[in-house]
């Protein structure tokens, strides 16, 4: 627990399910009072935590979402852009409607989101914001040319973000590996096919080439975001946080056996 999380209002984006789902639970448990984001408002909410039907990548529905937000709680203490898609396709057979979806979620819509809560941010000489990257912002996967494009500009903009509003606002990437969500399970999906048991068999021969030896839990990505918005990260700012079992720090090449 992270006693300075208790009261303050936190937006999260993609908070219907996956990580975000787990990030709202999370800073729910922190007596934050969150707002969750999203297209969808799911059936299975976490209970405390409030729902806005939002599309991220529509300027004009985030800001009247952000300004609901403001109405209601007077503030936005914290930002956690965790919003995203990912589709698997090298370049030529990205189209451009696939490449602008990918972009506009993933990137644009941190954007618009933090375009509408900074100045208010600056205003109350405090803020926080936490954008999810991936790991794949620094080792890829063949065939995610738009979603790895999205998630390098990602850390470009956390450290734009970092630079232009320090010291006031605080602003960090996470950058997960294979976290157990239903976009690893498509993932597994198109590999295998619709099968259970094929998807789980598959989600543990991925869990194996993380040097940890399994994928991620939701919770443990949950864990960063809370620590970098926490006041315990208070000289942290600008900052790539992976939460990837090791997955970013093993080149594929093996050695002789000692
Ligand atoms: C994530 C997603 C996952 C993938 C993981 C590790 O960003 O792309 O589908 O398993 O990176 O490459």
């Amino acid at each position: 627990m992270y006693e300075d999380l208790s009261g303050k209002v936190a937006i999260v984006t993609g908070g219907s399910k996956g990580i975000g789902k787990a990030i709202v639970k999370r800073f729910v448990n922190e007596n934050s009072i969150v707002i969750s984001l999203s297209r969808h408002i799911p059936e299975d909410r976490i209970d405390g935590a409030f729902y806005m039907k939002t599309d991220v990548s529509k300027l004009s529905d985030v800001k009247s979402a952000i300004n609901e937000v403001i109405g209601r709680y007077k503030t936005v203490d914290i930002l956690i852009n965790n919003a995203g898609i990912e589709e698997y396709s090298n370049l030529s057979s990205t189209d451009e409607n696939m490449w602008d979806n990918i972009m506009n979620i993933n990137v644009k819509g941190i954007y618009n989101t933090s375009r509408e809560c900074i100045p208010l941010m600056m205003n109350n000489h405090r803020g926080n914001i936490v954008n999810m990257s991936s790991v794949q912002a620094q080792i890829i996967t063949k065939n995610a040319a738009a979603y790895v494009t999205s998630k390098h500009a990602v850390i470009g903009l956390t450290k734009s973000i970092a630079l232009d509003y320090a010291p006031y606002i605080r602003c960090n990437a996470v950058l997960p590996a294979t976290i157990d969500t239903p976009l690893v399970d498509k993932a597994a999906m198109l590999e295998v096919g619709n099968n259970t048991e094929l998807i789980n068999k598959k989600k543990l021969e991925w869990g194996k080439e993380h040097p940890l030896g399994r994928i991620g839990r939701v919770d443990e990505v949950a864990n960063a975001v809370a620590f970098l918005a926490s006041d315990e990260s208070s000289f942290i700012t600008g900052a790539s946080l992976f939460v990837d079992g090791g997955l970013s720090i093993k080149a594929p090449i093996s050695t002789p056996e000692e």
